[in-house]
């Protein structure tokens, strides 16, 4: 295995790459045969990876069976990636049915662990995986922090929840395989964040971006700026906008990058960004993308805007045969100036069951989030729908910084007009504006809760 530019490790070595903050230049590779492949090679590994995993689950799995038996389907018909969309999808509603053991496909003694989705809109889902499972998930991840330039001499601060949750448990594991220093610090306690972070001088920076940007304002709130050693950021397992980016760059003074990923696949590092920064490359060698348009299910070419389905080829414990995820997004198979040849997903545009429908109209909240950001207002905000008289309310709390704070209740108001009208030239709707004080929205340590819908309490 071939693993990241390698250098003697010691304090040395981390402290000439902190001398370094700022002078990324080299594109590193965790497994470039693997990520810079020929594109005949990918499809080579795909077709035989498929052809494997769907005779294995047909034969041990009997959920499997029974679904391809239902869709007229016999493992032999499926010999190559063109062969894929005869197979059904999968939905999170057919996991939770199988919960727990319905989807095993190796013998339990074989497992070595689970992960879990945090269940909040019905029964968790359960991942297991074999030790050989981890071993690519790891890999993953490691790609995911070489790409942000991770070397064995960086110090590697993970704030993402250790726990069922797989944000922790992915990037520690990629941290271990490329050799960095790991501070496996999970989430919350910011004033030890940030103590660890200024005496061990950690160079990357592994968190959601909510967290990441309240991390960073944290740190100017303590005049700690200058004394932090931040190279990059891998930011991740919620939705964030180019506008926040910037502003968690900037305060930051990193390169910040995207990945994404989902529990039932694996976990963080299905796909990750690159330097050119311009959507995240696919883990071809071991998840097989597709974008469907998820009225009809019909499979969309590059560029058109879908639903992203996986089909996992290398696992063990629990592969997923065109698992749709509900995050929409676009693929492009556009030559990238990394050298990386796997596919890139761009962010999720959105979640097809996140949409919310207000009045009729689609509404996005990372739309909401961009008219926000680019009035100057930080991504701390709560969107809350109700009804009233058989008719939707929407409703954003925005917060205020402190140098924007008023107490004059007509510049408040003024505010909150201007907010109202760019929200509409958005969304083509009245949404009601609430301008908040500094700190009243409560920080999340983990995935931002961005929307409060209580339209269900009101329905009989
Ligand atoms: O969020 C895995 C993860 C951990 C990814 C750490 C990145 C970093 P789940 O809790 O199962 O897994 O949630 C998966 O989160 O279907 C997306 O809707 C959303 N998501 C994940 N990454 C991103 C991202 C982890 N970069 C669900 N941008 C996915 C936007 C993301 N949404």
């Amino acid at each position: 295995m071939t693993q990241a530019a390698f250098s003697p490790s010691g304090m040395e070595g981390r402290n000439a790459a902190i001398k370094q903050k700022g002078t990324m230049t080299m594109e590193h590779y965790y497994q470039p045969e693997i990520e810079c492949a020929s594109a005949d090679q990918i499809r080579a590994w795909q077709d035989e990876r498929l052809a494997k995993t769907v005779k294995r689950v047909y034969e041990h799995v009997e959920f499997y069976k029974k679904k391809m038996d239902q869709a007229g389907v016999r493992p032999e018909d499926i010999q190559s990636v063109d062969d894929l969309h005869k197979l059904p999808f999968l939905t999170k509603d057919d996991l939770r049915d199988a919960y727990p053991y319905g989807l095993l496909a190796a013998p339990l003694s074989d497992c070595v662990r689970i992960q879990s989705t945090s269940g909040t809109t019905g029964r968790r889902v359960v991942a297991f995986y074999t030790q050989h499972d981890l071993n690519l998930w790891e890999d993953c991840c490691a790609r995911a922090i070489a790409a942000a330039g991770g070397t064995n001499e960086d110090v590697v601060h993970v704030c993402y929840g250790y726990g069922l949750f797989t944000g922790g448990p992915g990037l520690n594991g990629g941290s271990h395989k490329i050799g960095s220093l790991t501070l496996p610090m999970s989430s919350g306690n910011t004033d030890r964040q940030i103590q660890f972070m200024c005496d061990l001088g950690s160079t990357i920076l592994c968190c959601t971006p909510s967290y990441a940007a309240y991390l960073a304002e944290s740190i100017w709130e303590r005049g700690l700026q200058d004394q932090i050693k931040l190279k990059a950021g891998i930011f991740g397992a919620e939705a964030w906008t180019e506008e926040m980016r910037r502003d968690i760059e900037q305060k930051l003074g990193i390169k910040a990058f995207d990945i994404y990923g989902l529990t039932e696949i694996s976990g963080p590092g299905v796909s990750f960004e690159c330097s050119e920064q311009t959507g995240m490359h696919i883990n071809e060698d071991h998840f097989i993308a597709e974008v469907i348009n998820p009225n009809t299910g019909e499979v969309l070419r590059d560029g058109e805007k879908g639903e992203l389905v996986f089909t996992s080829i290398t696992k063990e414990a629990f592969p997923l045969l065109r698992y749709r995820t509900r995050d929409i997004c676009i693929l492009s198979h556009k030559k990238c100036s990394c050298g990386r040849t796997h596919v890139k997903m761009t962010k999720p545009l959105g979640r097809s069951d996140d949409m919310l429908i207000v009045k009729g109209v689609n509404v996005f909240p990372s739309q909401i989030e961009t008219v926000l950001l680019n009035q100057g207002y930080p991504a701390n905000y709560q969107i809350l729908v109700g009804r009233k008289n058989n008719s939707d309310t929407i409703e954003v709390q925005v917060e205020m910084t402190p140098e924007m704070f008023s107490d004059n209740a007509g510049v408040v108001a003024e505010r909150e007009k201007k907010l109202v009208n760019a929200l509409k030239a958005m969304l083509g709707i009245y949404v009601k504006v609430k301008l908040v004080n500094p700190k009243t929205i409560t920080r999340s340590e983990g995935k931002a809760v961005r929307v409060i819908d209580q339209r269900n309490l009101y329905q009989g």
